[in-house]
């Protein structure tokens, strides 16, 4: 006979925390939301760990190298997307990689022969007004210019003048080595009063450009994530498939973790690609799995080596596999039901795997409900592809600015890998939906709000880690009642508009 659950799956909007003693101490300032990435022994630290408790969704519309940067400046980190060729997955990682805090690798290069018309064009396309001339065209080519915008006047031009003929020439710039600390390069900037300095290689050729602006935004993310050698950190998705070509090419490209892309991991085939792994790499390879929904998903990616394991199915936005297929549980008893496995292995072996909550985080203080219930971090797809950073494209509907967001279920995307069951004999369906979000701006001002909002709600619930806050977190279910209780109600609200919640 079937198993039927006593209880019935819940939501993060059925519950609220209720506050604990708040100590003087306890001010948003003092938190700290550093969590543990991966697996570690008790005692140990964790190899890799997150400044704060955020990682982008492995989909198309949400983790592109754009995103990838923008989120390790706040101190998270972005999965890239897998649905995608190997190659083109390596060099979004590389790009990531490159991107040295404060460092940028040139993306608008031209060549002395490049016209001005062309320039003009280039800006229009890239938004860049600097761009470096090489002999080659190319981001590493010899440097033998720069172009800005003083250096033309298109009132004055006809648009055929070759950037060799209006370029500030080589001998006139001032460039520092690719030994110097960025500190050095701030430095050069402010004594030659530079907006732009590029840097060299002792054979002259250009490595990369630093912005007096980019500079200024290094200081101000004190918790940006950085590799040893002060590199952003960025993660990479892999599937079930082609991991043994697909996991060298994104190690080679420096990805600093991976994570199986599945909508149900608790499957042989991610123990086969697991064990292929630590076959291969040991513990270098740093590898999440899932996801899964209960107990037994949990142990049986535990037992076989994932360093952290994702929760929950049928929870995101545009995922429609609940209706489809009927499989899935409430994300917040997957959570609970999840943590309390992973303590257990924790008590029994002295390992702790960190486990993460993905999708259906709807407001900001869910993420905060999930880390009180036991998650060490959150996966987000909706709330990131809002922002101008991700990869979908931006449009007005209504007039109103909108992002484009699509699930990796849907034939848009085409990651059939994600849902793919094995066999042979294959009959793809849609699990996901294409769609539009709100356009929220750039990610760093939304994020900085949401991490206010949990650093707040944990001080309501007198703790200072994440840690602490599991500890001491005291949840409530509430009724279909008092949910309505906690909006505004029985006034008339002069601005309908909600987004204060999101
Ligand atoms: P959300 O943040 O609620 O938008 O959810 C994002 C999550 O939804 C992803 O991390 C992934 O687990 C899941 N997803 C992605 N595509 C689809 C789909 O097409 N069904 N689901």
């Amino acid at each position: 006979m079937a198993t039927y659950y006593d209880s019935v799956s819940h939501t993060f909007s059925e519950y609220l925390l209720v506050p604990g003693l708040t100590r003087k101490e306890n001010v948003p300032d003092k938190v700290s939301l550093r969590t543990p990435l991966v697996k570690f022994k008790k005692g140990e630290e964790p190899a890799l760990s997150l400044n704060i408790p955020m990682v982008s969704a492995v989909m198309q519309s949400v983790s592109g190298d754009r995103l990838g940067v923008a989120l390790a400046k706040e101190g998270g980190m972005s999965f890239i997307f897998q649905s995608q060729s190997i190659a083109s997955e390596a060099a979004m990682v590389a790009k990531v990689k490159n991107a040295k805090a404060g460092f940028v690798v040139s993306d608008s290069n031209i060549t002395p022969d490049t016209t001005l018309s062309e320039v003009l064009e280039l800006v229009k396309k890239t938004g860049h007004s600097t761009m470096p001339v090489t002999e080659d065209g190319t981001p590493n080519g010899k440097l033998v210019g720069l172009v800005t915008s003083r250096d033309y006047r298109v009132s004055r031009m006809n648009g055929s003048e070759k950037a060799s003929s209006f370029m500030t020439p080589r001998e006139k710039l001032v460039t520092a080595n690719a030994s110097a600390t960025l500190s050095e390069c701030n430095d050069l900037i402010w004594e030659h009063k530079l907006n732009t300095l590029p840097i060299v290689d002792d054979a002259d050729h250009l490595c990369y450009l630093v912005f007096r602006k980019d500079y200024a935004s290094h200081k101000e993310n004190p918790l940006e994530l950085l590799d040893d050698e002060k590199r952003f950190m960025v993660g990479a998705g892999i599937n079930t498939r082609d991991y043994k070509e697909r996991v060298p090419a994104l190690v080679n490209a420096g990805a600093d973790c991976l994570v199986l892309d599945s909508s149900d991991g608790f499957s042989e085939w991610q123990a086969d690609a697991l064990e292929w792994i630590r076959e291969k790499y040991g513990d270098t390879v740093k590898v999440g799995a899932g996801n899964v929904v209960d107990r037994d998903g949990f142990n049986y990616l535990a037992e076989h080596g994932a360093d952290f394991v994702k929760v929950g199915i049928g929870g995101g936005s545009i995922c429609i596999t609940r209706e489809t297929k009927g499989i899935g549980r409430g994300q917040a008893t997957a959570v609970i039901e999840v943590a309390k496995a992973r303590d257990e292995w924790f008590e029994r072996t002295g390992e702790y795997i960190p486990i993460c909550s993905d999708g259906g985080i709807v407001y900001d203080y869910h993420i905060v409900l999930a880390l009180a219930m036991g998650a060490d971090f959150v996966m987000l797809g909706r709330y990131f592809s809002r922002f101008e950073e991700a990869p979908g494209e931006k449009l007005t509907v209504n007039g109103a600015y909108v992002k484009e967001y699509w699930g990796e279920g849907s034939n848009r995307a085409k990651n059939w890998q994600r849902y793919d069951l094995g066999g042979k004999g294959k009959l793809s369906f849609e699990e996901g939906v294409d769609s539009y979000v709100p356009y929220a701006g750039f990610l760093h001002d939304n994020v900085y709000m949401t991490t206010y909002k949990i650093r707040s709600t944990m001080c309501n619930c007198g703790a200072l880690t994440i840690k602490e806050l599991q500890d001491k977190a005291r949840l409530t279910l509430v009724s279909s009642t008092s949910i309505v209780e906690g909006g505004a109600h029985d006034v008339i609200v002069k601005n309908e508009d909600k987004s204060y919640n999101k």
